[in-house]
């Protein structure tokens, strides 16, 4: 059976695939699995046929048969779960795949997050001149940490795996802010991500969908 995911109608981000929907076409990509995306508006997003999908009015969101999940990592990793190429076969390498997945979710993306906040909806603040540094000097701290880890490795552990594939989307996140240029290593693992022929098509489709153009 397809699945079905939902994607911004409209994406803030202009297409620039930073959107959570984009992992999760990446990983349908890397697996092979032909998908079909149902975009939805802001307005869409928070009324009754969406939210019985999200309890939190969010994308993106999978439906396969009567299976329905929502959030980004619990997607990817069911795809990863149920299909080759995004997970070890190995028990113990398939354990730690996922504990990137994890902390790409849970330790790395919220100072980036924070300081989206802080860039986007707390410009007009008094103490935002004061906060910004300290909220990037925190995404420091994690990066410094990450690129010690992953030194001149291609992948995190081994072949890329679904903890990679979101880690790098992580990561992208941070596009513009010139942080990541601070950490060779990690700006080309990203730029390995984004090299990836699944990563390329995941994010013209998505474009596409900006631009009102279909991929070429
Ligand atoms: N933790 C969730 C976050 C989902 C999320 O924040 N989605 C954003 C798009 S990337 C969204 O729908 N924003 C609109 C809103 O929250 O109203 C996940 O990883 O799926």
């Amino acid at each position: 059976m397809t699945p079905t995911i939902t994607a911004f109608e409209r994406s803030p981000d202009r297409g620039r695939g930073l959107a959570r929907d984009m992992r999760v076409r990446w990983a349908l990509e890397e697996v092979g699995l032909p998908y079909k995306v149902r975009l939805v508006s802001f307005k869409a997003m928070k009324e009754p046929a969406h939210l019985a999908l999200h309890p939190f009015g969010q994308i993106p969101t999978f439906e396969e048969g009567d299976l329905a999940l929502f959030e980004s990592g619990a997607i990817v990793f069911h795809i990863a779960e149920r299909h080759a190429g995004l997970l070890p076969d190995e028990a113990n390498a398939r354990a730690r795949a996922i504990s990137w997945m994890f902390a790409a979710l849970n330790t790395v993306e919220p100072p980036i997050l924070e300081r989206q906040t802080a860039v986007l909806l707390e410009r007009d603040e008094t103490w935002r001149e004061q906060r910004l540094p300290m909220v990037e000097d925190r995404i420091r701290d994690r990066l410094g940490e990450l690129s010690g880890r992953l030194g001149d490795a291609d992948w995190l552990d081994g072949a890329f795996s679904a903890g990679d594939l979101m880690m790098v989307h992580v990561l992208l996140r941070l596009s513009g802010s010139g942080i990541l240029d601070e950490y060779p290593n990690l700006s080309a693992y990203v730029a390995r991500g984004e090299a990836r022929p699944a990563y390329k098509r995941a994010f013209a489709a998505q474009l596409a969908v900006f631009t009102g153009k279909s991929p070429t």
